[in-house]
């Protein structure tokens, strides 16, 4: 529950925290209520940054469609209002007879991406499941980035982490687009800037995608591959590497192991293959690979692109190697590139930490999709749902998310939330996920609540040259009050709610690190269940104990500020260390094979549908926003497509795949790779409602080809028909 006491009319310094780009902001109050939203001019190393998300900050808060308080399903399916006290004990009994039926593992809770906005959620949400004895713990990131996890368990890490863009000579963006994504692959502080800012002091971008994005114009080398190659061509720059001589063997020599099986491996993976398989010329290739190579200090991100590719694994396995072999990792004595700042000082160093198990011994039993690194595959949630055996998931707890939207086969996903015996959505308006519910419990929204940027600063751990790459630190108390009457309870309190109700006891607990490799040890704090929910600022307080710059120091510098952290440099590593990065892991070795024989070709009129972002939304917020825009999700194509497919003059089309089809209107965007198309996500609404604007890519996208360890289903590189809509 928010605690600190709002503030007066007058502008006032906070945090934007609609997407991980956490931009500095003003907000301007009159008569309590937000007025409007400014970028922070003062300096900061945002440079005053806003975008129109931030902008429209002010319409989101004061929404017609805003829940403020929670709502019940009634037995004539209409949503009626009822207070959070009977909703939570409504709730409780529910789970109580469901859990006594049938074990706590028939309660899932799945937590999207509302997390960014107010990150104390996960603390309680993971405590929660403890407490409830269940394992069925599932997460936005396992339908985003999840190979980033796997590859790092497979091929090990550096402990001083990855080079910050910001000192690099060279940088290789792979399927990501940080000039309108903000926090992928590109420094958090105004990407779009940093990265002309680094083109002009000559460092050479590389980016691998094949659309001509705002990134990818930015770039000395675009490589416009086609959709789903991309493990290809980065095998091809790892050969040509290799074949030039241009790795770093001393470096190689001390720290990774499985180079000649590395070399042998991708050894058929020869220019003129290479050409041929993602249409990037050969001299590009060898032009990329070589700035790369010889770089004094560069660094190779993957982002949604490849992640959403068969093979995304993969992918990201070859980006590490990449860095790997060229040595690209930040030696003894250089400054440690994410020092961590309201995260735990810890000692960075020059030494590798080992593999660590990539999979757990748990199974989702309905696909035998495995625990993995990056959490349960929330791919295989609905087939856990569906499932008649009698491990079936039957309560789901859905914190922050839009599953209905979010998730892969939206058919499938809409059968399975409906068959439930209990929904429950943390959502602040009625989604389309929310609309299948049987309670919805409205929270507060950002800026009537307390943050600060430890958030940005986790992302080094899901991407090893990613994260907070400024020494920066900023918190920000609640701005204004919820509206007058309302009743809302932030997701913590929510789940600490219930917890006593339930007469479970919740231990938070901090980790920071990646697997078995935390920088400090986990701290578990066990909270008083007999009283009132701890307020956010307390949770922040316990999630910060430790940090290298003191929270309540952040706290006193409203505007946020720079801390000097040169003083933490990489040090050697610890006497008689010999843990080694893993060039050739055998399951990635056997997937680069696998990739090697594939023979996939696109029938005669078909397009690969690929994904991507726009500037307007956050996945599926905003589009309800007049602020915004009309959400009209247009599917884009190159022109000469729409020519050669008749389809000059079409308003609407039908896109036509394997699983399923969709009507949207049509625009012609020449930054298209020629035979490819692209849609938005989080678009529209329910399949049989007419509720939401624009259309749901989710009813395009199948399960049946799932990655076996990460569920990762093919998101991307979809082959679709696309023919005049009737
Ligand atoms: N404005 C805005 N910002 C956001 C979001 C948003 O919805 N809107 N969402 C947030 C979230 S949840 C995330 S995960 C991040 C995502 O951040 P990014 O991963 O940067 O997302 P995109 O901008 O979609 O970039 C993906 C790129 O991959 C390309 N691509 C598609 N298929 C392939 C392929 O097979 N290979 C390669 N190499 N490229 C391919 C697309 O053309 C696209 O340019 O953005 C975050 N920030
Ligand atoms: N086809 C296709 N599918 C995709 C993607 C794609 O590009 N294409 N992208 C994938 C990716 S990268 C991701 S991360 C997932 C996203 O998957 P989700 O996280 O499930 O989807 P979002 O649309 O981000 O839903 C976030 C929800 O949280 C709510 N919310 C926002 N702030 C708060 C808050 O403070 N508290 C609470 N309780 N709720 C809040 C919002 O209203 C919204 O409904 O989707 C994935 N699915
Ligand atoms: S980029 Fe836009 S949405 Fe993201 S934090 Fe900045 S202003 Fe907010
Ligand atoms: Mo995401």
């Amino acid at each position: 529950m928010p605690t600190t006491a709002p503030k007066p009319d007058g502008r006032h310094s906070s945090i934007c925290r609609l997407c991980l780009s956490y931009c500095p902001i003003e907000v301007e109050v009159r008569n309590g209520m937000v007025a409007s939203v400014h970028g922070d001019p003062t300096g900061t190393p945002w440079n005053g940054f806003l975008c129109p998300k931030g902008r429209a900050l002010p319409a989101q808060h004061t929404a017609a469609d805003r829940l403020l308080h929670p709502v019940r399903r009634t037995a004539a399916d209409t949503f009626a209002p009822a207070a959070s006290a009977d909703v939570i004990a409504d709730i409780a009994a529910r789970l109580h007879g469901i859990i006594d039926a049938h074990g706590p593992q028939s309660v899932a809770l799945y937590i999207g991406t509302g997390v960014v906005s107010n990150p104390t959620m996960q603390w309680p949400v993971a405590a929660f499941m403890r407490a409830l004895g269940s394992p069925m713990v599932f997460s936005a990131a396992t339908i985003d980035k999840p190979g980033a996890n796997v590859a790092q368990a497979l091929h090990g890490l550096w402990q001083a982490g990855g080079y910050r863009m910001e000192d690099c000579d060279a940088w290789l963006i792979v399927g990501g687009n940080p000039v309108i994504a903000r926090s992928n692959g590109a420094p958090p502080n105004n990407p779009g800037l940093r990265l002309k800012e680094a083109a002009a002091r000559g460092m050479a971008l590389i980016v691998i995608d094949p659309r001509q994005t705002e990134t990818a114009r930015r770039a000395r080398h675009h490589l416009r591959v086609r959709p789903g190659q991309d493990a290809v061509l980065l095998a091809g720059m790892l050969r040509v590497i290799l074949a030039e001589g241009l790795e770093d063997r001393e470096f190689l020599t001390t720290h990774a192991q499985g180079l000649d099986a590395l070399r042998e491996a991708v050894s058929p993976f020869d220019l003129e293959f290479v050409e041929a398989r993602t249409g990037v010329p050969a001299a590009q290739i060898v032009a990329a690979a070589r700035d790369f190579a010889r770089a004094r200090r560069a660094g190779a991100v993957c982002s949604t692109g490849p992640s959403f590719a068969p093979h995304g694994t993969l992918s990201f396995y070859l980006a590490l190697c990449l860095n790997t072999v060229c040595g690209h990792w930040p030696r003894e004595g250089e400054p440690a590139p994410f020092p961590n700042i309201l995260l735990p000082a810890f000692t960075p160093r020059a030494q590798a930490w080992a593999p660590y198990p990539a999979v757990g011994a748990f199974q989702l039993s309905a696909t035998g999709l495995p625990l993995n690194a990056s959490g349960l595959p929330t791919a295989g949630l609905p087939d856990q749902i569906l499932t008649d055996t009698p491990d079936r998931i039957r309560a789901l707890l859905c914190i922050g998310g839009n599953p209905v939207l979010s998730w892969p086969d939206q058919r499938t996903t809409e059968r399975a939330l409906s068959a439930l015996d209990l929904l429950v959505v943390s959502d602040f308006r009625l989604t389309a996920t929310a609309e299948l519910a049987h309670f919805v419990v409205p929270p507060p929204l950002t800026l009537e609540i307390p943050g600060n940027t430890q958030m940005i600063e986790w992302l080094k751990y899901i991407g090893v040259t990613r994260g907070m790459s400024v020494p920066w630190a900023q918190a920000t108390p609640a701005i204004v009050a919820p509206p007058e009457g309302a009743d809302l309870l932030d997701e913590g309190s929510f789940l600490f709610l219930l917890a006593q109700r339930m007469g479970l006891d919740l231990t938070l607990n901090f980790v920071s690190g990646l697997g078995p490799h935390a920088e400090v040890p986990l701290r578990s704090v066990p909270l008083d269940m007999s009283g009132p929910p701890p307020s956010l600022e307390t949770i922040y307080d316990l999630a910060c104990a430790g940090s290298r710059v003191a929270l309540g120091q952040v706290r006193q510098q409203s505007r946020g500020a720079l801390h000097d952290l040169s003083h933490v440099t990489v040090e050697g590593p610890l006497p008689g260390a010999d843990t080694r990065m893993e060039l050739a892991d055998p399951m990635m070795l056997s997937d680069l094979e696998a990739v090697l024989r594939e023979t996939r070709t696109t029938a005669p009129g078909e397009v690969l549908l690929t994904c991507r972002r726009v500037n307007n939304y956050m996945n599926s917020v905003g589009q309800d926003l007049a602020a915004l825009g009309e959400p009209i999700n247009p599917l884009a194509m190159h022109p000469d497509d729409i020519n050669a497919l008749g389809l000059t003059g079409a308003r609407r089309v039908l896109v036509e795949g394997q699983h399923g089809t969709l009507v949207c209107a049509l625009s012609a965007d020449n930054t298209l790779l020629p035979g490819t198309a692209s849609l938005s996500h989080g678009f529209g609404g329910r399949m049989a409602s007419t509720v939401g604007a624009g259309t749901s890519v989710a009813q395009l996208v199948g399960m049946d080809e799932r990655d076996p360890v990460t569920g990762m289903p093919r998101m991307t590189a979809i082959p679709v028909r696309v023919v005049t809509a009737p």
